[in-house]
């Protein structure tokens, strides 16, 4: 296959794992997810992966009345592609997480390929910072019903069939190698149609960590499932973020940051805003020799409904 030389940008904007008391910069309000979306479109973002957070409290949201203040706002501000989440928040149904993707139809929404336990990794997440002191009873254990991230395939079924008459491409978030095999499994019964767009997500904790082993392995895996029908992306989480970024867009594949999964921009230091960070990969991206992709581009490689 011929070396992608258009790298992608997804910019995921606030998430819902992070929580405000984190960063500053973290966006909860209408006006600031509406504003660091469309100042991420603008340093280069193509996609802007997006969940909502209650407008006061900053507690993650998946009803449509807290999508609505700031979706219009960044449609008319922005050509970028809107990716809306499915994955909500972990203690949510599935019927839940889709409202508002069936409510919004966007171009794009994200499609959680196998269910886990998910935290995001204390070391990783400080940026390598190892005095970082976390306690494992209360943080990890006592959280563990709270930290499943439930996927199964009668969710993964009712979410597909709910959303297929929407023509949405689906980001398939694959956080480990088995997930790749989840989704291969899915399109041989008719549940996805190439061409698939995969997200390889690296270090949140429950998944694969992030090394470049990984990484080329998951490829190489995806390579053999599924031929020419995908497209890929790579999320490192935390401190991984920018480097296994830079990795995939030279491997010919496509990056995501954003606040959703690193709060920092670099070693030790948070990131002021989401377009800081998509400013720095675009500069790495550049830097090594590939172009980043407009928002057309974007629908055209990742053949979007439009
Ligand atoms: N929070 C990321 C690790 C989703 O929104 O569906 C994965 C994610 C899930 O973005
Ligand atoms: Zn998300």
């Amino acid at each position: 296959m011929a070396r992608q030389r258009k790298t992608v940008i997804t910019c995921a904007v606030t998430g819902a794992i992070h929580t405000p008391t984190m960063s500053d910069a973290l966006p909860y309000s209408y006006d600031d997810i509406a504003q660091q979306a469309m100042d991420a479109a603008e340093a280069g973002a193509a996609i802007l992966h997006l969940h909502a957070r209650d407008n006061q409290t900053g507690a993650p949201s998946v009803r449509p009345h807290d999508f609505a203040p700031f979706l219009p706002r960044i449609k008319q501000a922005t050509d970028a592609v809107v990716n809306i989440s499915t994955g909500g928040s972990l203690t949510l149904s599935i019927q839940d997480r889709i409202t508002p993707a069936k409510t919004f139809s966007p171009e794009m929404c994200s499609m959680n390929m196998g269910s886990m336990n998910f935290s995001f990794h204390p070391l990783a997440n400080r940026y390598g910072d190892d005095d970082w002191k976390f306690d494992w009873e209360k943080d990890y254990v006592a959280g563990s019903d709270q930290n499943i991230f439930r996927n199964t395939f009668r969710d993964i079924k009712e979410a597909a069939e709910t959303l297929a008459p929407h023509g949405i491409k689906f980001e398939h978030e694959c956080y480990d190698v088995g997930h790749l095999y989840n989704l291969r499994f899915c399109m041989d019964i008719g549940l996805f149609k190439a061409p698939i767009f995969i997200q390889f997500i690296f270090g949140i904790l429950g998944g694969i960590g992030p090394e470049v082993d990984n990484l080329i392995f998951m490829k190489r895996t995806a390579d053999r499932l599924f031929g020419d029908d995908y497209r890929w992306s790579v999320l490192g989480a935390g401190g991984a973020q920018m480097p296994l970024a830079a990795t995939a867009s030279q491997m010919g594949g496509h990056v995501r940051v954003g606040l959703e999964d690193s709060l920092f921009i670099s070693r030790g230091k948070l990131a002021e805003s989401n377009a800081q960070q998509v400013t720095k990969i675009r500069r790495i991206v550049e830097d090594l020799g590939n172009e980043v992709a407009t928002p057309d581009e974007a629908r055209e490689i990742l053949d979007l409904k439009g």
